[in-house]
Order: C-alpha cells, then structure tokens, then sequence
C-alpha cells in the first residue's frame, strides 16, 4: 500500500485523484487539504479516514472540526496546517494539486521531508523552478509530473538516454479560441473563455488555456522539470489533445505518448510510477479519432506563449513576475472586470517594469510575485 497525502483535495485533480485511488487496493489516503470547501473535505474525510486534514481558511478549519468530532481525525487550519499536509511523516507520496502561487511552500515542505512528490501544481516550478530543482537534487527526490504533457514527456524520454535527445514537443489543443483573430477576441466573454473544447479543469486553467499562457508556463516547468534548455522545447497546437506530447530523439525518432483526454491517466501514473496499473477508463479509439493534426501556434493573437517564452529567457524573477502578474489578470478577468484581451497587456506592462534579480532566493521570490501583484493593480488604476 503506497500512503498519499493529497493537497488540494477539493479541486479537478484532487477529485480526480481520488477517483483513482477509489478504484484501485494499492492506496491509502493518510492527509487531505482544501482551501475553503468545507462540505466536501468532510465528506472525503469520512470516506478515505485520513489521520490529519487542513483547511487554509482558519474559521472554516473550526467549523469542520466541529463537524469531525469523534472521528479520530486531526483538523488543522492555514499554511501551518498545508506545511503537516506536506510533511507528514506517514506520507510515501504527497500530490500537490493547489492552484497557483500558494502551492509553493507545501512543495518546499515536502522536498526538506524526503516525500515524492507528484507535482500537479504549475506555479511551483515556473516561480521557483530554480530553488525546488537544486532542493530536491540535494535531498535526493523525486518530482513526478501529474499535468498530462509532462506525465507524457516523462514516458517518452524512457526511450533514450538525456544526451540522445534533441528536443521536446509539447502539444496544445489550441483552447476554445484556436483560429480566431485579435479582433474577435475583444469581445469574447468570460462563460465563452471557460468553455475548453476537449479538458474539463477548474476555472483559472480554463483561462490560461484560452490566453496559451497554459501552455507558456508548461514550457517554463518542462525546461526545469527535464533539466533542458529553453531552445530545444516547441510547442506545436494539435486540436484532437490525443498526443499529449512527444519527444524527439538525435536520430529524428519522435517518440509520442497518447490516450483519451481523461486526467485520471497521468494522475495514476504519478502514483503507480514506476509500475503501471489498470483503470476503468475507456481506452483510446484512434479509428473513432480518426484524424490527428498540427499547426503553429499564433503568438500574435495569444501574446502570452511568447510573454512566458522571453520570461523564462531572462530567468531569475521574471518567470515569478509573469505568473504574479497572470493570476491576478486571470482574477479580474473572472470578476469581469477586465476584459480578455487586457490579460497579456496587463502582464506585459508589469514585465517591463520589473528590475530582474538573477539567482533569487526564496525571499526574492516571494517579494518578486507580490510586487508584480500590487503593480496589477497599479496598471488597471491608470
Ligand atoms: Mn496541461
């Protein structure tokens, strides 16, 4: 039985993972963590029976303690609480499935507790990819993709050595606004930018799918993730999302990983790994799909690919200004009060006034992403 401590329980991937962990013998949940969504944290609760669950939301942490009296489960509450989520010593493996920024510090915690990690949370590598890569090298763990193009990665570099490769591919479907003009995106609206064609995920990944800056932050945690340089990753839209990515080996072998678009896949694959196990889920019809395409991505209609690609180019805090900046553009947008098309603008504007500070520390860091957060704010006030 491997033991899982899950963060972010309430979210896409934290349902989805324990859908996974539903249908097979092989786990036992020992920790759960929501931000706020008390109702469902206390279900999960009474079905997996973890040790310990954290609430971020410190009155909401009391109310379900209230609720799990006499269950003979710990109820703790804000970042404290994230951090023994993370660090439990029960744990073989903590999957860290928070959105945004926030995610980071469990991810530290995790790595200075010698736990593999199955890492679903973006933010971690893109703001600090630096800091977590040389921890976890230095600790000796593992971090195992979740996100379905670097789990697909992940497989498809067993086909080789690391100096056999030339480059990476990562695919996008392209989001719900593939193939339409700057002009058509001034007035898209919000319900219109949440509906993905082929993944149905939570609302700020929605967003970032249809602005590319999803696939511009993949990017920036592949070129960590697989300790490889920014100039042998590409990025190729294919609509179908059936190729989840590939990799291209010195001989020009493209080796691909494919399957149905269900996140369930990577999601047991992080937690089996290195063995795989059997699912439930319905198994890919390539006769039914029938056509698999690509095509270039347009960095002139989604100015965010680019914006992610010159940020990791200039390394140190840049990467954490255009993530700072992208969620707090993402939540003005889903509070309709900018419109989508500003999101990129926004971004870029607080780029441009960032002084970069190379080889940060983690204070930095934190530093850097709140600076580029009031400067958002600055920017939308004129
Ligand atoms: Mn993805």
């Amino acid at each position: 039985m491997k033991k899982v401590s899950i963060l972010g329980s309430t979210g896409s991937i934290g349902t989805q993972t324990l859908d996974v962990i539903r249908f097979s013998n092989n786990y036992e949940v020992v920790a759960l963590s929501a931000n706020s969504n008390i109702d469902l944290l206390e279900k999960q609760a009474l079905e997996f029976k973890p040790k310990v669950v954290a609430v971020g939301d410190t009155k909401r942490a009391t109310i379900l303690k209230r609720r799990l009296q006499g269950e003979n489960i710990e109820v703790l509450a804000g970042t404290e609480g994230l951090k023994t989520v993370a660090s439990i010593d029960s744990a073989d493996i903590v999957l860290n499935s928070v959105v945004g920024m926030v995610g980071l510090i469990p991810t530290l915690e995790a790595i200075r507790s010698n736990k593999t990690i199955a890492l679903a949370n973006k933010e971690t590598l893109v703001t600090a990819g630096e800091i977590v890569t040389r921890l976890a090298n230095e600790n000796e763990v593992s971090i195992i993709p979740v996100d379905s193009e670097h789990s697909a990665i992940f497989q498809c570099l067993k086909s080789g050595k690391d100096n056999e490769v030339s480059r990476i591919i990562l695919t996008a479907s392209g989001g719900p606004f593939r193939g339409k003009t700057a002009d058509y995106l001034k007035n898209v609206t919000l319900e219109e930018a949440l509906a993905h064609p082929n993944w149905s995920m939570g609302k700020k990944i929605s967003v970032d799918s249809a602005t590319l800056m999803n696939k511009g932050l993949e990017v920036i945690e592949a070129k960590w993730l697989f300790e490889i340089d920014i100039e042998k990753i590409d990025v190729i839209v294919h609509p179908q999302s059936i190729v989840h990515s590939m990799v291209e080996y010195i001989d020009g072998s493209i080796i691909s990983q494919m399957g149905v678009h269900d996140m369930r896949i990577p999601i047991q694959y992080a937690l089996s790994y290195p063995n795989r196990e059997v699912t439930n889920i319905e198994k890919l019809d390539l006769v039914k799909v029938g056509n698999l395409t690509f095509e270039q991505p347009d960095i002139i209609t989604f100015p965010s690919l680019k914006l992610s690609i010159d940020a990791i180019k200039e390394g140190g805090t840049m990467p954490t200004v255009l993530n700072g900046a992208n969620e707090e553009a993402v939540k003005l947008f889903l509070d309709k009060r900018i419109k989508f098309v500003e999101i990129p603008k926004i971004i870029d504007k607080v780029m441009n006034c960032h002084k970069t500070i190379y080889n940060p520390t983690l204070e930095d860091v934190l530093e850097s992403d709140k600076w580029a957060r009031i400067r958002v704010q600055e920017v939308i006030k004129g």
